[in-house]
């Protein structure tokens, strides 16, 4: 890896052999309910060709991993990729050249779990939601899943309304119990949010709490980082390094926003700071095959076509992976022992101020792939194909 000098005119060879065979390991997984309607509060605006099933959804995930080859697999949300035969759904995915990710359970959308879920204080409640994550695990065993992704709803909009302790010991033992049957390949990634939908406390608001659950568990246990998930100005990369340093960091969740849980596309807000997560990523062996780090995408589309919208997200990723690892580390390493302060600064910016797209673009050629993605897929007729073929039935949107 060496790190072009933006003064020098040469050629643009800024990517090396070895960056772009780390870079052919890259993996991203897509998020099946990102080829759903979405929308606000205010309202979901309907799109033509928006899938109606769970195998829509995961042949459009296919076409994106088709014209990027970056997006190997689709994560499921359930109850909303419910089917019958979860083997045939594994098989369905498989025909299309993808595999099925991660699951997702869902504790939110159900009456019962207007006052918690995995820490409600009913028994009974509690119970039914440790039993869907048990039925979650049963899915896991049929789509050849690894991860189970747990993000809770669960919180107090008024102080003095729940058990702030009480809430989180029944949360540790719903947790073990869960823990308990993992299959031996599974793994369970706790996700943290530190608002909404509940307002004064969330049970599982930040990084701290998600590793002081799980680091009960045992090993199999990790955080799941949703970048959307922080207060503003919070230093994201500062806590990638902190989880990986801890070899808790097990997956990302990966979408920008400019004010709150926005679920836009990655690196469309903040380019820069995608970087930096990257970079400490790569810095802290969180990156490539052998990595227990799973790149995952959760965002909605909620105006702009879904397909694209995943097509640009996967490739805003490579692109800042590219740039991370084009960062001179042994120079960066020595200008920071010496105390060189704007000269390591430096040596990060040239790396971020690399233009790789054109070297994408001819590694993507070399590959037999479109240099331009977006573009082919705009030409490809996929598009207006599936508006035609799906007119009729119910379009699922996120959420169902
Ligand atoms: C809700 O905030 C959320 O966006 C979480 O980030 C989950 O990962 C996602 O929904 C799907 O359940
Ligand atoms: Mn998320
Ligand atoms: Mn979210």
């Amino acid at each position: 890896m060496r790190c072009r000098q933006l003064a020098r005119k040469e050629p643009l060879v800024s990517l090396s052999p070895d960056t772009l065979a780390l870079l052919e390991q890259q993996a991203i997984e897509l998020p099946s309910w990102a080829f759903g309607n979405s929308g606000t509060r205010f309202k979901v605006f309907t799109t033509p060709g928006t899938p109606r099933t769970p195998e829509e959804k995961i042949a459009d995930a296919a076409t994106v991993n088709r014209f990027t080859a970056l997006a190997p697999k689709v994560a499921l949300h359930i109850p909303w990729d419910k089917v019958d035969d979860y083997a045939a759904l594994r098989a369905f995915a498989e025909d299309q050249g993808v595999a099925l990710g991660t699951v997702n359970s869902n504790t939110f959308q159900d009456n019962d779990y207007k006052f918690g879920s995995l820490t409600h204080v009913d028994p009974v409640i509690r119970q039914k939601a440790i039993d869907h994550h048990f039925d979650c695990i049963d899915i896991m065993h049929a789509t050849g899943s690894q991860d189970l992704k747990i993000w809770l709803a669960d919180g107090t909009n008024y102080p003095g309304q729940g058990d702030l302790r009480g809430r989180q010991d029944r949360l540790n033992d719903s947790l073990r119990q869960i823990y308990a049957r993992l299959g031996d390949d599974h793994r369970l990634v706790l996700e943290y949010k530190f608002f909404e939908p509940a307002f004064y406390h969330t049970d599982v608001p930040d990084w701290g709490t998600s590793y002081a659950q799980v680091a009960t568990l045992g090993d199999k246990a990790m955080v799941c980082l949703d970048t959307g998930h922080h207060a503003p100005g919070t230093n994201i990369e500062f806590i990638v390094m902190q989880l990986l340093r801890l070899g808790k960091l097990g997956s990302f969740d990966f979408n920008s926003r400019f004010y709150a849980d926005d679920d836009l596309i990655v690196g469309a807000a903040d380019p820069f700071q995608l970087f930096r997560i990257i970079y400490e990523v790569v810095r802290g062996g969180g990156y490539g095959p052998d990595s227990p780090v799973a790149f995952m995408l959760d965002q909605c589309h909620n105006v702009e076509d879904k397909i694209p919208g995943q097509i640009r997200s996967v490739l805003n990723v490579q692109e800042m992976t590219a740039r991370a690892l084009l960062v001179d580390s042994a120079a960066l390493t020595a200008a920071q022992e010496a105390h060189d302060v704007l000269g390591a600064n430096g040596i990060l910016m040239d790396a971020f101020y690399t233009d790789v797209r054109p070297d994408l673009a001819a590694w993507r050629e070399s590959r037999g792939l479109a240099g331009d993605p977006m573009a082919a897929y705009a030409a490809s007729g996929y598009q207006q194909r599936i508006a035609e073929d799906r007119a009729g039935g119910t379009q699922l949107s996120w959420g169902a």
